[in-house]
């Protein structure tokens, strides 16, 4: 499908995810084991068949670039790209001060192309759509902007863009992050209409709201305080219900499944929800491929010990490298390179890789970054005081072990 670029916003702090997010960006976290963050948002376009994207970088980018060159280069004879984009400073000597300005510094790239259609989508999120279904809908309706939304608890309502929506799909009210009286959806006092980030504008519109807000003073240069605040009441943005969207080999329960992954809770239980046994998101669709870097490890190996126990991860996904040695995980997902020694018990852990678990620990509901050795022996999960005093604890009672952390060694 020609005429569509997409920019996708992989700059986001992510303070929220800390101490994931200590040394990368959020769009750059492991996640299921073979995963990075950003790597759903790509799959969505590359499976659309829309392959001209930049993604727009800012804070600790490092990883991020790298695994964008490593798992995400495009090249060869056609126009397709997937550009990295860091922060230059092109307007001024400031970094991106909000979203809309992150979009605005780099317009030149827009210009430069000529495309019909914009697709802006937020890098953080998980969940499969075929992108060119929201594109139809857009063009339909002449939309200048299109927003995708999903029903969330009205709990919720304060951490999205909250939207109201005429019966003709016509965006009529919007509220960003409201601290209190959220609109909820007609006939559905417990639900609201939340922005899922992403939106496709028509190029022309986006470049005339872009100018026009950047100069405004006492902007926040946001596109949910500023730009859609300012386009709807002008009539022609349209509010795409993401419900609709349908894939192939899909099955009825996975349908509207999105997540923020935006808090450790968050995360932790988006991750947990690829091993359950009916998983809500499932990864082994092989009408969506999810393409991402798979360095080059050998299969993975479970090992019958000397002592006699028979190495086994039940419920669990494995990657490459692994090597579970007279011992059991249960419940948990292990990415790349992650070695359990004999008579361990892993349950509902999530380790990103490059892990080494020493004989005879236990650990439970734990998120081990990558790079972490815990010593034979430790305990980990089941006296949370305890771990409170040597590491993060998530207010649902996650422990989370930052990377490259040695546990347990007598130099800790
Ligand atoms: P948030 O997710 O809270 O709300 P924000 O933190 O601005 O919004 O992040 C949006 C996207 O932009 C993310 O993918 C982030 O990584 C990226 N980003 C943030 N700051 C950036 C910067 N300076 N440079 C480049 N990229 C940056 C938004 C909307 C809500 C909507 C939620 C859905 O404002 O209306 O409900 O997304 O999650
Ligand atoms: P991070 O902690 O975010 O992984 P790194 O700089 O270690 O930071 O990794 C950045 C990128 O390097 C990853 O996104 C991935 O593409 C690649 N990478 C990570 N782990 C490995 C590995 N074990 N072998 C080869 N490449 C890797």
């Amino acid at each position: 499908m020609s005429g569509v670029l997409t920019m996708i916003l992989a700059g986001g702090e992510g303070t929220r995810l800390s101490p994931l997010t200590s040394l990368r960006a959020k769009p750059a976290v492991p996640f299921g084991g073979n995963y990075r963050i950003i790597d759903f948002v790509l799959n969505n376009f590359v499976n659309s068949d829309l392959l001209q994207i930049f993604v727009i970088t800012q804070f600790k980018s490092h990883s991020l670039m790298k695994h964008l060159s490593r798992a995400w280069r495009v090249g060869g004879v056609t126009n397709r790209f997937i550009d990295p984009i860091p922060a230059q400073m092109q307007t001024g000597k400031h970094w991106y001060l909000g979203t809309a300005d992150a979009i605005y510094q780099n317009l030149h790239l827009i210009e430069g192309l000529d495309p019909e259609h914009v697709c802006v989508f937020g890098g953080d999120h998980i969940y499969k759509m075929d992108v060119r279904h929201m594109l139809d809908f857009h063009r339909n309706n002449q939309a200048k902007l299109t927003v995708a939304a999903i029903p969330v608890p009205v709990e919720q309502a304060h951490e999205f863009g909250i939207i109201e929506v005429d019966e003709t799909g016509k965006m009529i009210g919007f509220q960003e992050k409201p601290k209190s009286n959220p609109k909820t959806i007609p006939g559905q006092p417990n639900m609201v209409l939340a922005s899922m980030g992403n939106y496709i504008f028509e190029a022309n519109c986006l470049v005339d709201v872009l100018n026009e807000d950047a100069k405004q003073a006492d902007s926040k240069h946001d596109f949910g305080h500023n730009i859609i605040p300012t386009l709807f009441p002008q009539g022609e943005v349209y509010v795409y219900d993401f419900s609709t969207n349908k894939i192939r080999g899909e099955s009825e329960s996975s349908a509207g499944y999105w997540r923020d992954v935006g808090t450790i809770d968050s995360y932790y239980e988006a991750n947990m929800d690829l091993i359950s046994i009916d998983p809500p998101f499932d990864v082994y669709n092989r009408y969506w491929p999810l393409r991402s870097y798979n360095p080059p490890m050998p299969p993975a190996k479970f090992v019958h010990d000397q002592t006699n126990r028979t190495g086994q991860a039940i419920s669990s996904m494995v990657a490459a490298g692994c090597i579970v040695s007279g011992s059991i995980v249960y419940q948990s997902i292990l990415g790349y390179n992650v070695h359990v020694h004999s008579h361990s018990y892993i349950e509902k852990c999530v380790l990103m890789g490059n892990n080494d678990i020493g004989r005879g620990c236990r650990i439970r509901k734990a998120i081990i970054d990558k790079d972490v050795k815990i010593a034979p022996g430790t305990v980990i999960g089941e006296d949370i005081e305890a771990d409170r005093k040597r590491f993060h604890i998530s207010a649902g009672g996650v422990v989370v072990i930052p990377k490259g952390a040695k546990v347990g060694f007598d130099d800790e």
